[in-house]
């Protein structure tokens, strides 16, 4: 007989937890019970999963008895909080915070990139950075074929990785310009810093805060997470991450240097065409590239604009897009979830 899992979503009233609750409800996990947890703000209120009203519960240590999956998305301090108790109950929690996410003992996995990491875990399994998965799962099937010696990223982020409070910042701002009103400006381009931006028309070469080294948090996230999902410590890469006024959907600017010699952009291409979770939309004379807008929604990363770098023979340049808020979030851990099971791990 089938197994049946008790779910347990922390933070469902969020941006990434509304869509893990849709993924969930499109997933093949076979579910038994759900439970939708959050601050005593949204306690009490009602959500509903698969046309059923449930209401949603406080978040405590106690929420995770007979719980089997818990996919947490509610910040960094409530996984450290949380997920050990989680997993002191018995259950597998998949986390979508960086709390866990460099930890030694920590899977962070992408399943299409390395989805035999999660035979390792301890309890706890990380998912990266929506900016850092998208890339990863592009960068994969070209390092497979040709190997990976350098990235450069330049990313073109959309405000709902920074949550409902930022979606809501950006369409408050927008209507006001429009209607040429004082703008206000108190979540971006980061909640927890001094200063805060329009991101209504406006570029914002900041995402998370400062670290001591002039680059973000989200630079680092990106620079850190592609060497551990890649299992190489000796990759160089450098990111340069940049919020834009679009609600969904993260764009990337990627650079990377092969290590074979004698490598074209058609065989680049030909190494995405057919590679899990990518969709090669590149033909330039059809103006065919992804686009931020048409990626919402779906699951795959999008790629385009395959090149060969004019001076580099070993360099290439492409663009991915990818709905952040679903490969970048909620997909990616529902996946992980799919993937316990279909690989008899949990
Ligand atoms: P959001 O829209 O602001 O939602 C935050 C969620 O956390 C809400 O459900 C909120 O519940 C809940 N929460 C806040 N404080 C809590 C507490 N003390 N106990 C239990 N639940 C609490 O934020 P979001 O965009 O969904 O992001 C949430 C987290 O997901 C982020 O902090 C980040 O760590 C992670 N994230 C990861 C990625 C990624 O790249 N994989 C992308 C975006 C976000 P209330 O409704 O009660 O306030
Ligand atoms: O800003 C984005 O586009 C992605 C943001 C992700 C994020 C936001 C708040 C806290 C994270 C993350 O997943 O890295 C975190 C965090 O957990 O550190």
């Amino acid at each position: 007989m089938t197994k049946l899992y008790n779910v347990a979503v922390v933070g469902a009233t969020g941006a990434v937890g509304e869509q893990i609750i849709l993924q969930l409800e499109q997933s093949d996990l076979p579910i038994a019970t759900i439970k939708f947890l959050s601050s005593p703000r949204s306690a009490g209120s009602t959500l509903s999963f698969k046309g059923k009203p449930v209401i949603v519960e406080e978040a405590t240590p106690e929420s995770f008895t007979a719980i089997d999956i818990a996919i947490f998305s509610a910040g960094g301090s409530i996984s450290a909080e949380l997920a050990p108790e989680a997993v002191k109950r018995g259950a597998i929690v998949i986390d979508n915070t960086s709390h866990y996410r460099m930890a030694e003992d920590v899977p962070l996995v992408v399943p299409e990139v390395n989805e035999d990491a999660l035979r390792q875990h301890h309890g706890i399994i990380a998912n990266p950075n929506c900016s850092t998965i998208q890339m990863v799962a592009a960068l994969e099937p070209i390092r497979q074929q040709y190997g990976l010696k350098r990235v450069i990223v330049s990313t073109y982020q959309a405000v709902s990785g920074a949550g409902n409070l930022a979606i809501d910042e950006l369409y408050t701002q927008t209507q006001a310009v429009l209607n040429n009103e004082p703008v206000e400006a108190t979540i971006l381009p980061s909640a927890g810093d001094k200063k805060h931006y329009q991101i209504a028309f406006n570029a914002i070469p900041q995402i998370d805060v400062f670290g001591e080294d002039d680059y973000t948090y989200e630079e680092h996230k990106m620079i850190n997470e592609t060497k551990k999902i890649m299992g190489d410590a000796s990759l160089k890469v450098a990111a340069t991450c940049v919020r834009l006024p679009i609600s969904r959907g993260h764009s990337e600017s990627v650079y990377f240097e092969i290590d074979e010699a004698g490598v074209s952009a058609a065989d680049i291409k030909a190494s995405l065409k057919d590679a899990p979770g990518i969709v090669l939309q590149d033909d330039p004379a059809t103006q065919t590239y992804p686009q931020a807008l048409d990626c919402v929604d779906k699951r795959e990363t999008f790629v385009g604009r395959v090149r060969r770098d004019l001076d580099e023979p070993k360099g290439f340049h492409m663009w991915v897009v990818s709905d952040n808020l679903l490969k970048g979030a909620a997909w990616n851990s529902v996946q992980i979830a799919e993937r316990l099971v279909a690989l008899n791990i949990i």
